[in-house]
């Protein structure tokens, strides 16, 4: 079996955490990882080699290597993002403008095209009202491209940066025998819960937060309304669609961002749910206005279709199998309760 060279960015991150245990359980992966902090030890002993640091002075390491894959997972999420703005501008664009500059180089230089995958968010969108939000229903991925975040424009702008690059570079595609451009596959991912790990820096991040503190029994204020309503997906599932979409064809793939959707729910579902499986739970809602306008700027739901009809993109939890076979069980282990 020839083995695979990839790279992912933002290893110690959730995504990346959960990406690392997949690839090493699958096999046939080297697996180069890269992040400011030193790898945890839950995946330590997956990786082959750690580049720890900041990715836009680190990546000139990485043109010496062969890689196959590159899962860009490295940013600075939405609420963060929206504190430090200028430095979120440089983790997000900078750095990933300086690894899809190596990906095109590696890919014309070799005659190999480098696979990037890119995990956008919902934060792409931008729905200008409530009403607009309420109304527009499960949103398709060319409505609503206005976001209202640092974070939803750095994922917007990188999505065309990766079209650019994999298509347009140095307006190539013209000449005769255009060069091998890189392939630039992206995802716009909903909420993520694991879990496993809790994530730090997003504005969905009610979501996981409100489930965790339940858990342990500790009280927790919602910073959303209880009638805050977007889409939520399972760590299993996210890991589950990079994956699903680099094994693709690349002729099956009729665009270059894909919607990926599994459940919406309010923030108020989500404390019933809490409730239901840990009735001690103490959850209040305590909005903190500049939270509650990213996550109202966000759409209800999002429109798949695309991505089940590409690459046969199918969620294995729904709203009650997540609760039921996936969150619940794994948490009780966790936490004892
Ligand atoms: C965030 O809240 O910033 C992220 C996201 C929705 O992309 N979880």
């Amino acid at each position: 079996m020839t083995v695979k060279q990839v790279l992912i960015t933002g290893a110690c991150g959730e995504i990346g955490q959960a990406l690392v245990q997949e690839l090493a359980k699958r096999g046939g992966y080297e697996i180069v990882t890269s992040d400011l902090s030193p790898l945890p030890d839950s995946i330590k002993g997956l990786v082959s080699e750690h580049v720890q640091g900041d990715l836009v002075y680190k990546v000139k390491v990485f043109y010496d290597y062969d890689f196959d894959v590159i899962f860009h997972l490295a940013a600075s999420l939405s609420s963060k993002a929206e504190i430090a703005t200028e430095e979120a501008h440089r983790i997000n664009v900078e750095g990933t403008m300086q690894l899809l500059m190596l990906a095109a180089y590696r890919s014309e230089k070799y005659g190999k095209p480098v696979k990037f995958l890119f995990p956008s968010s919902i934060a792409a969108y931008g729905m200008p009202t409530l009403e607009a939000k309420q109304g527009a229903g499960a949103v398709i991925e060319e409505d609503w491209d206005y976001p209202h975040t640092m974070y939803g424009c750095n994922k917007l702008y990188c999505e065309k940066l990766g079209m650019y690059y994999s298509r347009y570079h140095g307006q190539k595609h013209l000449d005769d025998t255009p060069p091998t451009f890189m392939d630039f596959r992206a995802v716009r991912f909903p909420g993520l819960i694991s879990a496993f790990t809790l994530p730090s820096g997003g504005t969905s991040d009610y979501g996981p937060e409100m489930l965790h503190a339940a858990a342990q029994g500790k009280e927790y204020a919602c910073f959303v309304r209880p009638d805050t309503k977007i889409s939520f997906m399972a760590m299993p599932d996210a890991i589950k669609s990079l994956i699903m979409i680099m094994d693709a064809p690349r002729e099956s793939l009729t665009t270059d961002v894909y919607n990926l959707a599994a459940f919406a729910i309010t923030a108020d579902e989500f404390r019933q749910r809490a409730l239901q499986a840990f009735p001690d739970a103490k959850i209040t809602f305590e909005p903190n206005l500049r939270r509650q306008g990213i996550v109202d700027s966000w759409p209800e739901d999002v429109d798949d279709t695309r991505a089940r009809q590409d690459w046969n993109w199918k969620p294995d939890y729904d709203v009650d199998r997540f609760f039921d076979e996936y969150f619940l069980p794994e948490i009780r282990k966790r936490y004892g309760k």
